[in-house]
């Protein structure tokens, strides 16, 4: 069967660069890259809400259906583009500690470092956050990754690239407290050559829109 076309929506310095290095560790399989000039703001133009109505980046489409979310993405992306093997298959016994990990991004990383940052007030009883607590998320994902090399042990795969990124971005806006398994995860993500790739290209955007 013939792959989708797939149409990435951009923006250097975002959540969306998760994706430009999915894309490289998945060997540059053929997309289009629509960059988003946010200063501009393209992302909340007419024609970009209509693919995705909260005007963020990163957006995917295949053959024209968005799809939304890092995580949500890199999962489509990784089975897409299975022959990199960065996804476990259904059946493997790694793919459900492959998908907790990238939901966990979502559902309690990025909440529990926000309402932190944000001093939300305690409103609910933490039994009722789906992150629980702050302090237990911190070191649920230590816990994952302490051990490593890889969130799946020995075998890299597309939930690295998530919570790779992840850490490594809450860590340069120390919202994730110094600890010695997070600066050696982000060692270990920060010296992928695919990783290196990534960032070079999006420095490279960043530079030419802002001039
Ligand atoms: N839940 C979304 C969050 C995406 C997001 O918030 N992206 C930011 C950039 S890091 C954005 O597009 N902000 C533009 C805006 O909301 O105006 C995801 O995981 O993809």
């Amino acid at each position: 069967m013939a792959l989708p076309k797939i149409v990435h929506y951009h923006a250097p310095n975002t959540r969306s660069f998760t994706i430009r290095w999915l894309f490289e560790e998945l060997g540059s399989p053929p997309h289009d890259l629509k960059v988003l000039n946010m200063k501009k703001g393209e992302h909340k133009s007419a024609e970009f809400l209509a693919i995705n109505p909260m005007g963020k980046v990163p957006t995917v489409t295949a053959d024209g259906t968005p799809v939304t979310e890092v995580g949500a993405i890199a999962i489509f992306l990784a089975d897409l583009y299975s022959d990199a093997k960065l996804a476990p298959e259904v059946t493997d016994p790694a793919r459900g500690t492959y998908l907790r990990w990238i939901v966990f991004n979502h559902a309690a990383i990025e909440p529990a470092v926000m309402d932190k940052a944000r001093n939300t007030p305690a409103g609910f009883p933490s039994s009722a956050l789906g992150y629980g607590s702050y302090d237990d998320t911190v070191n649920a994902l230590a816990a994952a990754i302490g051990n490593g090399p890889y969130v799946l042990g020995d075998r890299f795969s597309a939930a690295d690239v998530v919570i790779g990124s992840a850490v490594r971005y809450l860590t340069m806006f120390k919202l994730l407290p110094e600890k010695p398994e997070f600066s050696s995860y982000i060692e270990r993500m920060t010296s992928r050559p695919a990783f290196k790739s990534a960032l070079a290209k999006d420095e490279e955007l960043a530079k030419a829109l802002a001039s």
